[in-house]
């Protein structure tokens, strides 16, 4: 959503109707913050343009959110930038899986707030969610399973290169998520020879993490990370692989910080960097490493300390896995109940390198759901991550604006009492 602030002083024509027809594509100017953009709406004319060609798509998101029902645009004067580089939401495909399809719809609806990454967590104790080669029972066994004993599902090589195709298509990078040495039931499961005991565990399809890990004293360990990072390195273009790295049980501080650094190395020699939860910084961390904060403040001031950049997911607001309100029939609450509110009034820091919501999919089973918990929150952490201006009394109303236009797309979302929605 833009800040309305004067328009620069020299602003080129271009055509494009304010009442009817497509918005102009706009014009590149070469200078400029990265993703920026400048819209001028007249009359008779629009005005849009923009340094790179990610500020011309955010240009036309916002002249999308600017048209009426009667397709009338208001007379503004936009310069409009984000305030973070890094502005993503995980979509947690593990739990439970989603298809393809699914995906793009969600592609296509973060995308619309100008969010520019897309986490995927491809994989957790109930699912192994990404085809390897070199391991292939990941998949074969690894993803027959998911919370509540449906099939599971997973990506073959193409699907993933589709999804990272048409995320890119939209200026979204993506950062893949394979959770480990803990939350590795489905691989051990596929391939009980990398825990302690060499023993398959039972398929998990509850709620709840069963605590196993990979061995990780064991070399045959980091040669299976080597090896699925490696082919999963080829498949992303982006700069980034997350390696989870949460709520590890049964493992001294030693283990654990030697695992990290050998993660780390795994993953820059196949020339990525590396991201994991907050839990690593418990530990001392590998030089580079990104560390993404989400419950424990003790864990974020040990990763500021380390000088390590912070991706800020904190659960009471940017988890669109917990309940709204007491009523809310899915989600779960051990973060409190998250409503709109919530979600737009906090405050990342200016070190953060971003802001991240998170869709972990424990009770979320179809489109509908991911629909339901996802609007109106993630509007509101995406005015987190693109605006350092917060005004909620302003917010609710524009977001108000919103209802309409999801419904006219059939989309699902929670009429939380905190917005004064339209009626339809
Ligand atoms: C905590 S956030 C988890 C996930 C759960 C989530 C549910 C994080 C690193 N770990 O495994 O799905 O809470 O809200």
């Amino acid at each position: 959503m833009p800040n309305l602030i004067p328009a620069p002083a020299s602003l080129q024509r271009l055509e494009g109707d304010p009442h009817h027809g497509e918005p102009p594509h706009g014009e590149l100017t070469g200078s400029g913050a990265p993703e920026s953009y400048a819209l001028e709406v007249t009359s008779d004319r629009v005005t849009l343009t923009a340094p790179d060609e990610a500020g011309l798509f955010y240009g036309r998101r916002t002249l999308e959110q600017l048209r009426g029902p009667d397709g009338s645009m208001p007379p503004v004067r936009i310069e409009d930038a984000p305030r973070f580089a890094h502005r993503g939401v995980m979509l947690d495909v593990a739990r439970h899986f989603f298809g393809v399809a699914d995906v793009k719809r969600f592609i296509d609806l973060a995308a619309g707030y100008k969010l520019n990454v897309l986490h995927l967590h491809l994989t957790d104790d109930q699912g192994w969610r990404l085809e390897s080669p070199k391991w292939p029972r990941l998949t074969s066994t690894g993803a027959t399973t998911q919370i509540g004993g449906g099939p599971g599902g997973f990506y073959t090589r193409q699907d993933y290169a589709e999804i990272v195709r048409y995320a890119g298509e939209r200026f979204m990078t993506v950062i893949p998520e394979l959770d480990v040495p803990g939350h590795t039931n489905a691989a051990l499961l596929a391939y009980p020879e990398l825990g302690p005991d060499g023993v398959a565990p039972p398929p998990e399809t509850g709620i709840h993490s069963p605590g196993r890990s990979l061995n990780v004293g064991d070399p045959a360990v980091l040669r299976f990370l080597d090896d699925v990072v490696g082919e999963l390195a080829q498949i992303t273009p982006g700069p980034y692989i997350h390696l989870g790295a949460d709520e590890v049980e049964g493992m001294t501080d030693d283990d654990y910080r030697a695992f990290i650094h050998a993660a780390a190395e795994i993953v820059s020699r196949h020339g990525k960097r590396m991201i994991g939860w907050e839990e690593m910084a418990a530990v001392e961390l590998p030089p580079g490493v990104i560390v993404q904060f989400w419950t424990d403040p003790k864990l974020r001031d040990a990763a500021v300390r380390q000088g390590a950049p912070l991706i800020m997911s904190p659960a009471p607001h940017t988890y669109l896995d917990q309940k709204y309100d007491a009523s809310t029939e899915l989600g779960l609450s051990w973060a409190g109940n998250v409503d709109v509110r919530d979600a737009y009034e906090w405050e990342p820091g200016d070190d953060a390198l971003g802001v991240e919501a998170a869709l972990w999919t424990e009770t979320v089973e179809d489109f509908g759901a991911i629909a339901y918990m996802t609007l109106p929150r993630l509007p509101a952490v995406a005015e987190v991550a693109w605006s350092a201006r917060r005004d909620w009394e302003d917010f609710k109303l524009r977001l108000a604006a919103h209802g309409p236009q999801w419904e006219a797309l059939g989309l699902n979302f929670h009429r939380s009492p905190q917005v004064p929605w339209t009626a339809s």
